[in-house]
């Protein structure tokens, strides 16, 4: 085989890997808007994640998000603390339970969130994954 043919099959090949590598990578999900103007999602809880844990938002619309924990016994925690996001939620999500918090984001920006349960000598949930973005965008 010819050098030139080689290089443009070595070529290819990145571009595949670069193009599938791209794909893979996580977006946000974005939460859909209901006909009532409010902004809808359901988010799996166990130990230690939140699914889907990027969420992808607009400003100035109320959000309802409602946790499902399917965790047997820790009880897990929703909290977003923003000052810049205005944005000040603290919600429990006891053990094998549900929970619905509503919110209207007002700034524009990526927030984090996370749970700060923590076990006597162990890690926190935060440490171990519980973590998520709060995307709001225009
Ligand atoms: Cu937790």
């Amino acid at each position: 085989m010819k050098a030139g043919a080689r290089l443009i099959q070595i070529l290819i090949l990145l571009c595949l890997v670069i193009a599938s590598a791209w794909s893979a990578e996580p977006r946000g999900a974005i939460v859909p808007l209901d006909r009532d103007g409010v902004q809808r999602q359901d988010i799996a809880v166990d130990s230690y994640f939140f699914t889907p844990s990027h969420l992808i938002v607009k400003v100035d619309l109320p959000v309802e998000l409602f946790f499902t924990s399917a965790a047997w016994l820790l009880s897990h925690n929703f909290v977003l603390k923003s000052l810049e996001g205005g944005l000040d939620i603290e919600q429990e999500i006891p053990a094998w339970s549900t929970a619905k918090i509503r919110f209207t984001p007002t700034r524009v920006g990526a927030y984090s969130f996370s749970c700060t349960k923590r076990l006597p000598f162990s890690s926190s949930h935060e440490e171990l994954g519980m973590v998520g973005t709060l995307e709001v965008v225009r």
